[in-house]
């Protein structure tokens, strides 16, 4: 998979995008992630990307004329079509099961705006999917995107290295995972559950479906996991 992300900050975002996971991955050419900034397309002597709303109001919102050519420019560079996502509010809500439908993708291409908001006409001209990660405001997209793609590059086949660690984890069934401990049996008068010790690989697994359920019903109602072997 390629992944290019048009940022005002590629240095925020690339430190990032070169530590654990993220830059194994693309050691290990599972992933391939490119910053570029959108200034770099500004066309006048300032280097202007955002200029005052038409109609008044507080603010600076991000042009047209400087983020088509980025995005023009970058998609230029490799053949494969990109998927167009765009950060910001207003977007459908960012869930595993999306970042599940972007793994099977070749090619991404995420925007970050930053200042009062995009021109309209950057969505209607780019036609991007919008994505939000949740209910607050960001000063910028960048965050947002350094969570997307995190999320993403993990579920690359060979990002992780032990592949079966994905299907246990949160979210995965639509339920949250399990407690884990390792060592030492006791910390400070804190036990780990007998059953762990136990070696029966039976009772552990029933164990772990019964917590994680539990877990599920008491902190997110909400999710749509049903108790499996129920
Ligand atoms: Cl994607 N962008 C910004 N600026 N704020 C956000 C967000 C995105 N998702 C939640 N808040």
């Amino acid at each position: 998979m390629r992944i290019d992300v048009l940022t005002l900050f590629p240095g925020v975002m690339e430190p990032f995008f070169a530590a654990s996971i993220i830059a194994r991955a693309q050691a290990a050419g599972v992933v391939s992630i490119h910053c570029t900034n959108i200034r770099a397309s500004a066309t006048d002597r300032h280097g202007s990307v955002d200029d005052r709303p038409f109609g008044g109001g507080p603010g600076m919102v991000m042009m047209c004329g400087p983020l088509f050519d980025a995005v023009e420019r970058v998609e230029r560079e490799d053949p494969r079509p990109a998927t167009r996502i765009m950060l910001t509010p207003q977007g459908e809500r960012f869930t595993q099961e999306i970042a599940g439908e972007l793994a099977g993708l070749k090619r991404l291409l995420l925007i970050c705006g930053h200042y009062e908001g995009f021109d309209e006409r950057i969505r209607e001209g780019l036609k991007p999917r919008e994505i939000s990660i949740g209910d607050y405001v960001l000063s910028g997209g960048e965050a947002a995107a350094m969570v997307v793609v995190d999320a993403v590059v993990r579920l690359l086949p060979g990002a992780l290295g032990g592949e079966q660690s994905i299907e246990h984890e949160s979210f995965s069934d639509g339920r949250l995972e399990y407690p884990h401990y390792t060592r030492p049996r006791d910390f400070r008068g804190l036990k780990v559950p007998e059953v762990l010790l136990s070696g029966d690989h039976d009772r552990i697994e029933k164990w772990r479906q019964s917590e994680s359920d539990r877990r599920t019903r008491q902190r997110r109602p909400d999710l749509p996991g049903k108790p499996e072997n129920a």
